[in-house]
């Protein structure tokens, strides 16, 4: 019994000289010291032995698996270490590597000069009003004094979702439902998307952006109209601009009058960007019909107002010189990164 428990010990001993792996370790203990393992088998085959024998065999074996237990778990702490060394040596982070690049965002033109033109009204006391693009008839052309069959409606080429519901062609719809919920003093704008059944080409667009003012008030005149958008215009095109304003027609209001400023290319000599003009015609305006008050619940012989529009698109056009409207809408990073 002596000699085969020290057998035991020496091919444990041998075996545990080539482990590689903490699996291996664990596959070597359990077959010496596991609970059917070899020097478990030999312990309890100690009930045949002779009183004298049995201590000096139990004393042995007892040795002997002390011996294993510390004998494997030396092994098992270099492992454990190699494992971890292999591990970090794998995991390794060069950190002189130089990183990956992220490009940065940019401002798209459209709101580059939008947030600008913004920023001017609301610096002159306006706020901005926004509402929604699925518009009723009643919002976009009744209330604007277009009833159905003005030849208005022929010009602005409609998308009708059905009957009474369009897709907005103007902004001035939120002007109108501002005015039905707030009592004057009113001064907003109201930037956003429109909608025309246009075909697409350099200078159409299906959707493009308008920009409407309002202002209602008590003893609000022409001259008020003038003197806030020639500040506009001053602001947007430097303090050397100037304006004129020449008659018009819109529906909405009366007086009307389109409003140019002079070429901020050539300073109003004439070049190509202002088609030899020296002027270009950047809005529409004109004092609120009283209609129009009238069908809001604001009474015309109390209040009055004035009104203007401008499409964004042309103004940015012919800011940055860009020559054909779809380059906005693509969003080809070769064309939006150069703003
Ligand atoms: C243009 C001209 C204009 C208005 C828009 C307006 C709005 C209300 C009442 C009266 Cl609620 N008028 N808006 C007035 C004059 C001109 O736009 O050429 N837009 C691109």
């Amino acid at each position: 019994m002596k000699e085969q428990l020290n057998s035991i010990r020496f091919n444990a001993e041998k075996e545990l000289e080539n482990i590689s792996s903490i699996q291996e370790l664990e596959n070597v203990r359990i077959k010496y010291l596991g609970k059917k393992g070899e020097l478990t088998s030999v312990l309890r085959g100690m009930g045949a032995l002779s009183a004298e024998e049995r201590p000096v065999i139990g004393q042995l074996a007892n040795e002997i698996r002390g011996y294993l237990e510390e004998k494997i778990d030396n092994v098992k702490q270099v492992l454990v270490k190699k494992e971890k060394q292999e591990k970090l040596q794998q995991e390794v982070i060069d950190v002189t590597m130089p990183g990956k690049r992220r490009s940065l965002g940019k401002k798209h033109p459209l709101s580059i000069v939008l947030d600008e033109i913004k920023d001017i009204f609301i610096g002159m006391g306006f706020e901005i009003a926004e509402g929604p693009e699925v518009e009723l008839d009643y919002y976009n052309f009744e209330a604007l004094n277009i009833p159905k069959n003005h030849p208005a409606r022929d010009t602005q080429d409609t998308f009708y979702i059905n009957e009474n519901i369009v897709l907005r062609t103007q902004t001035s719809p939120v002007q109108i439902r501002t005015m039905e919920n707030k009592k004057p003093p009113i001064r907003v704008i109201s930037p956003g998307r429109v909608y025309r059944s246009d075909a697409v080409d350099a200078t159409h667009s299906p959707v493009f952006h308008q920009i409407e003012g309002l202002v209602v008030d008590k003893n609000v005149t022409m001259g008020d109209l003038k003197g806030t958008l020639e500040v506009f215009a001053k602001r947007l095109y430097g303090e050397d601009a100037k304006v004129r304003f020449r008659p018009h027609h819109f529906p909405f209001t009366e007086p009307s009058a389109e409003m140019d400023v002079s070429c901020f290319v050539c300073g109003g000599s004439g070049c190509r960007v202002c088609k030899g003009e020296g002027w270009i015609e950047i809005l529409g305006s004109g004092m609120v019909h009283p209609k129009v008050l009238k069908i809001c619940g604001i009474d015309p012989e109390e209040y009055s107002g004035f009104a203007f529009g401008m499409g964004l698109e042309r103004i940015v056009m012919r800011r940055f010189d860009i020559d054909d409207l779809r380059l906005f809408f693509e969003n080809d990073m070769r064309f939006l990164k150069q703003f």
